[in-house]
């Protein structure tokens, strides 16, 4: 009796031709090819290059002929706060008759409404909306992101909203860094002992790192949420898990987060609209990333631009993500925010497409294995429906049509989950 042959022995080979390529490589701009070809081998890229170089012996078990376009890398997403129950455009309109944005927070509502809503929805809930919110992404090209907690402030509700990110990634084929944001609003039950509270999240970081539910750790250093001080010692219980560290700094005042953040090696230092000189500095010297976050410049109606001439000076990278979150940043369209880091930023087409590509990459700590097309790295591609890519920052709001591969794979359903 023989067995049967299958061909499971050898990984599969699949070939893309037919478009012009931004490999996001940093060599040249966009790492720009006329007329290109992609080889993969299972998930991983094999070759890239002008077709007209592709090995004569290139054999595929598929091929995807794409009859013009553009393929880039996929879309790195590396901030948001995916997970967590209800909405806020109540508040959103008591801003507009008046409210400021921390004078709701300081009055209850921001952040902790959301911890309500998100403590009261079940698991089921809870995932169901993460998922469909990750399928938005997806259908713009996002392949991966980084997912906050920071909507449950308690030992179980943390530990719940890390694993329904987990899951998120499970359910999508999307690349999930799942990060403990314990440390963003100040929970009810210690109300008025901020430091009662950071002890407790240091308690329950190693429970949440031992399930293997943390890549990385943040915490929200601002006036209206916790100290320097307080943020030091968040990041002196990951640094003994060996867990790395990233923080929001700088974003409603200068707080002198992002150099607290820095002499702890941080992947990155995000928002950032009032870092100061010695932030810049001190950013540069430890390789941090600087991940803006157009979407909520805009939404609070922020004046204060980050000082982008600064980072490029100093040589510190810049990642642009959607920062999607209830209270800051209600979209859920990288495209957008593609426009925004040029219009209201002043980033260059190029600069925000390796800003949600290569340096997104290195701010998830995913640089070696994502965020470019190059040999090694991970097939995850987009086919868009442009002839530049330039025109994904331009045409803001169109949604030109993509298609996606994750390792290698067409994505599923990347039907716009909240379009018709
Ligand atoms: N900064 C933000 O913009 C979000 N979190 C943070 O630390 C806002 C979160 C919210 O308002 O729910
Ligand atoms: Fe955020």
């Amino acid at each position: 009796m023989s067995l049967p042959t299958h061909t499971s022995h050898r990984t599969r080979r699949t070939l893309w031709r037919g478009a012009a390529l931004a490999t996001m490589t940093p060599d040249r701009p966009w790492g720009w090819i006329d007329d290109g070809a992609v080889l993969a081998e299972g998930e991983r890229i094999t070759w890239v290059g002008p077709a007209r170089d592709l090995p004569a012996d290139a054999t595929a078990d598929v091929e995807h002929d794409l009859g013009g376009g553009v393929l880039t890398p996929g879309l790195i997403d590396a901030h948001t706060h995916l997970v967590y129950g209800g909405h806020r455009a109540r508040e959103f309109e008591l801003r507009l008759q008046g409210a400021s944005y921390e004078q709701i927070a300081r009055a209850g509502g921001g952040i902790r409404s959301t911890v309500a809503a998100t403590r009261a929805a079940s698991d089921d809930t809870l995932r169901h909306r993460a998922v469909q919110r990750a399928r938005a992404l997806l259908a713009e090209g996002v392949t991966a992101l980084e997912i906050k907690s920071g909507y449950g402030l308690s030992d179980v509700d943390e530990a719940r909203c890390l694993r329904i990110a987990r899951e998120v990634g499970a359910a999508t084929g999307q690349t999930v860094r799942t990060t403990a944001l314990a440390a963003h609003a100040l929970p009810p039950e210690f109300e008025g002992r901020p430091d009662d509270y950071i002890d407790a999240v240091c308690q329950w970081l190693p429970g949440w790192h031992a399930q293997g539910l943390v890549d990385a750790v943040d915490g929200f250093c601002e006036s209206i949420a916790f100290t320097p001080a307080q943020i030091a010692r968040v990041f002196t219980a990951a640094r003994a898990l060996g867990l790395p560290v990233k923080l929001h700094a700088e974003q409603l005042s200068d707080s002198g987060g992002a150099a607290l953040a820095a002499r702890f090696g941080a992947l990155s230092c995000d928002h950032l609209e009032y870092l100061s000189d010695a932030g810049v500095q001190a950013m540069a010297a430890a390789g941090t990333v600087a991940v803006l976050l157009p979407g909520a410049f805009y939404f609070l109606r922020e004046t204060r631009v980050p000082p982008v001439d600064a980072l490029r000076a100093a040589g510190v990278p810049i990642a642009i993500a959607t920062d999607h979150n209830p209270g800051s940043s209600p979209t859920l369209s990288p495209l957008l925010m593609l426009n925004m880091a040029c219009t209201l930023l002043r980033l260059t087409p190029e600069e925000a497409f390796a800003g949600m590509t290569r340096h997104a990459a290195t701010a998830l700590g995913l640089g070696a294995r994502h965020g470019q097309l190059t040999p090694g790295r991970r097939a995850d591609l987009v086919h868009w429906a442009v002839d530049h890519p330039n025109e994904l920052a331009y045409a803001f709001g169109q949604r030109p049509g993509c298609r996606v591969w994750l390792g290698g794979q067409p994505a599923g359903d990347t039907h716009h989950p909240y379009s018709a």
